[in-house]
C-alpha cells in the first residue's frame, strides 16, 4: 500500500482524532504541515477546494473529513480495528454525536479564554468568519463562556455515564472510533487550557480516560514537504471505485457533480462521479500539478448535486 500522508497542523483537534487512531494502530505515516487559514496553495491541487483540516492522501486518492478518513484507515490498516465487532453502528453514531454536538461548545470553551488578539491576527478572524458563515467576534466569544462551559459539562457527563461501570474505554476494554472522536474536544481543552481545565475539573473519570488515550501515542510519523506529497499524487493512479446503480440519489457514473460540506467551510468541489456507496461519494478531477486524482467524501453531512 502507498504511504498514508496526513495533511494537518499541530493544534487541529480533528487532526488529533486521526493522529490518536494512527497511534492506536501503531502505524507508520507521513505528515505534511498545512496552514491553519486559507490560502492553502499546496492542498488545493489535491482537494479541488475542500479546505478543512485534516485531509488524508494515499497515492492519488484523497480522503476528506475524519468521518471517512477513519473508515478508510480502518479498511487499509485493519488491526486493531476501530470498529468493535457487532457495534460498528454504535461506534459511528457516538462519533457523529461527538463531532456535531460536543466539538462546538468545547471550541467555545477554548476560544473564550485564550488571548485571541495576542495569538491570532486579523487574517485568522477574517478566515474563521468566512469558514463559519458568521462574524468571528472575540467579545461575543468571551461573553458566551458560561453557556459553552455548561454545555460541554452536560455533554461530557453523558460520555462519563458510559464509563461509569468501570470500563476503560467508551465501548469496553479496548479503545475504538468513538474514543478517538471524544478525544478530539477533550484534547483541545487540555492542550490549550490545561489537563483539568473546567469543566474537566468536575469530570475525573473523563480525565483518567484521556490519559489512557494519550498513552496510545501517534504512531511512527515522518515529516515531509508538501511538494513531495504532490509528487506522490502525480506519480500514482487512483484506486478502483464503483457507483451503486440503485443509489436513492439517482446519480449515475460519469455525471458531473459537486460535493459541499453542509456545516462549515462550505466550498463546493466539482468532478466526475466515479464512486457512490452509502458511506462515500468519490469524484475524479484533474489538476496540472497532480494529474488525475479521486477525491472521496462521506455521504452524511455533505450536499451532493449534479453540476
Ligand atoms: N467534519 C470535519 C471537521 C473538520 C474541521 O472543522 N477542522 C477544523 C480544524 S480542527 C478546520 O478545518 N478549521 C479550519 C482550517 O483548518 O482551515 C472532519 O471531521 O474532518
Amino acid at each position: 500500500m502507498a504511504d498514508v500522508i496526513l495533511h494537518h497542523y499541530a493544534a487541529s483537534p480533528f487532526a488529533e482524532k486521526v493522529r490518536v487512531a494512527l497511534g492506536l494502530k501503531q502505524a507508520a505515516w507521513k505528515s505534511v504541515d498545512i496552514p491553519n487559514v486559507m490560502p492553502k496553495p499546496d492542498l488545493m491541487p489535491l482537494t479541488g477546494g475542500y479546505r478543512k483540516t485534516p485531509v488524508m492522501q494515499i497515492g492519488a486518492d484523497i480522503y476528506c473529513d475524519t468521518q471517512l478518513i477513519m473508515l478508510e484507515l480502518d479498511r487499509r490498516l485493519p488491526t486493531p480495528s476501530l470498529l468493535p465487532k457487532g457495534r460498528e453502528g454504535e461506534a459511528r453514531a457516538i462519533t457523529m454525536w461527538v463531532d456535531r454536538n460536543i466539538f462546538g461548545p468545547a471550541v467555545g470553551v477554548v476560544m473564550s479564554q485564550i488571548p485571541i488578539e495576542g495569538r491570532f491576527g486579523e487574517a485568522f478572524k477574517k478566515d474563521r468568519s468566512e469558514f463559519s458563515g458568521r462574524n468571528f467576534d472575540p467579545e461575543r466569544l468571551r461573553a458566551a463562556l458560561p453557556m459553552v462551559r455548561d454545555q460541554t459539562y452536560a455533554l461530557l457527563f453523558i460520555a462519563r455515564a458510559m464509563l461509569s461501570d468501570g470500563r476503560k474505554f467508551l465501548l469496553g476494554a479496548e479503545p475504538c472510533l468513538a474514543d478517538c472522536a471524544l478525544y478530539n474536544p477533550v484534547w483541545f481543552i487540555q492542550s490549550q487550557l490545561g489537563e483539568t481545565a473546567a469543566p474537566l475539573d468536575q469530570l475525573p473519570e473523563i480525565v483518567a480516560w484521556s490519559q489512557r488515550m494519550k498513552a496510545l501515542g501517534a504512531g511512527k510519523r515522518t515529516d515531509i514537504k508538501a511538494s513531495e506529497a504532490l509528487d506522490v499524487a502525480k506519480a500514482a493512479k487512483p484506486g478502483d471505485t464503483a457507483v451503486d446503480s440503485g443509489d436513492p440519489s439517482g446519480l449515475k457514473a460519469g455525471q458531473k457533480i459537486s460535493v459541499t460540506p453542509d456545516d462549515t467551510g462550505r466550498v463546493p468541489v466539482e468532478g466526475i462521479l466515479v464512486g457512490l456507496t452509502p458511506d462515500r461519494v468519490s469524484i475524479l478531477r484533474s489538476d496540472p500539478r497532480v494529474g488525475d486524482v479521486v477525491v472521496h467524501f462521506p455521504r452524511a453531512g455533505f450536499v451532493v448535486v449534479p453540476s
